[in-house]
């Protein structure tokens, strides 16, 4: 077997994503041989920064699960849903290639002080990225673990100062005929809209998120930025962001007007509570074979079971 020294990886191989765990690898290893002594990962990659690579971005050391394999690149870009692109997990990486992702703007707006329309390069300077490993569950009972860039939603939440009647949050993705095939099919009402209550938008582990194994999001991937919380089923992060509303009333979400008795608004990852037609005590991680059990709120209870307090969490799925 060919085993591969740093020395032997050229510098047109680690400026992909798809060398990013390879380069992780390296680095951690020429950390450990004291060749990089004290550097963040992330900021070493950047002294060779090319294309679509983000700057500056450090890892947060906080949010590494210490007992879990970060997935490859390929399952997290060829394993998609975003129906705007089609319904099935391979479209989107084809159908979402041209998305023009430039410029973009983000609206917020509704219930607060400072209402505000960010252009996207203006908001990612917002506050600064960093890089937070987390799990990645599915309402579909799969699931990922993914090197996530971008910073607490609550950044941008304390910046436009929400009013004492804001209690929930809405996010409206994208809705653009031109762009999007998928828009032609009815199995959605569009645009995609997803929300938080007010609570869970500003917990520290729910991030607006630009990027993601050291890059720029792909565009089946939500790009140029959604909203990623941990502890939530996957469809609760809302892919290509156009606008941000401060609302009195819970939002009608996308999937709950589809489908009110299998998707609820909480959405909270539950071992506990099956989805109708099937089971959410297991799942399958990308990559692996056998199944996993499922923990109570993606294994984040530590840092959001108090948000439920009192809550019945069947009646609030
Ligand atoms: N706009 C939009 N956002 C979306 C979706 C979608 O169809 N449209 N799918 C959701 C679902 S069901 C999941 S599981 C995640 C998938 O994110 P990923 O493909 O980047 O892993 O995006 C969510 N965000
Ligand atoms: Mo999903």
């Amino acid at each position: 077997m060919l085993i591969r020294r740093p020395t032997d990886i050229l510098p047109s191989e680690i400026t992909s994503g798809d060398a990013y765990l390879h380069r992780r690898e390296w680095l951690k290893q020429a950390a450990s041989m004291g060749l990089i002594a004290g550097l963040p990962v992330l900021a070493a990659c950047d002294a060779q920064a090319q294309g679509s690579r983000l700057a500056g971005v450090k890892a947060n050391p906080a949010y590494a699960p210490a007992d879990e394999r970060i997935n490859k690149v390929e399952d997290f870009r060829n394993y998609c849903n975003f129906y705007e692109f089609g319904t099935d997990k391979t479209d989107p990486p084809v159908m979402a290639k041209a998305l023009k992702t430039r410029p973009w703007t983000v609206a917020v707006e509704g219930e607060v002080l400072k209402p505000k329309t960010f252009d996207i390069d203006d908001l990612m300077k917002l506050a600064p990225l960093e890089e937070r490993i987390y799990r990645f569950r599915c309402v579909e009972a799969w699931s990922m673990v993914v090197p996530w860039i971008g910073f607490p939603l609550s950044a941008l939440i304390n910046q436009v100062q929400p009013k004492g009647n804001a209690k929930f949050v809405e996010f409206v993705t994208l809705a653009d005929k031109a762009q999007m095939p998928g828009l032609r099919s009815s199995v959605l009402d569009w645009p995609y809209v997803e929300g938080l209550r007010l609570d869970e938008a500003m917990h520290p582990l729910t991030l607006l998120t630009f990027g993601a194994f050291g890059e720029v999001l792909a565009p089946q991937n939500g790009a140029p930025l959604r909203i990623t919380i941990p502890w939530k089923y996957g469809f609760k992060g809302g892919k290509s962001i156009v606008k941000i509303r401060f609302v009195e009333k819970e939002p009608r979400t996308a999937w709950v007007k589809a489908g009110p008795s299998e998707y609820g608004f909480y959405s909270n990852v539950n071992p506990t509570v099956d989805h109708p037609r099937w089971s959410q005590a297991t799942e399958r991680r990308l990559g692996e074979f056998s199944k996993r059990k499922t923990l109570m709120f993606n294994g984040y209870a530590d840092q959001v079971a108090s948000l439920y307090t009192g809550m019945d969490l069947k009646k609030f799925y």
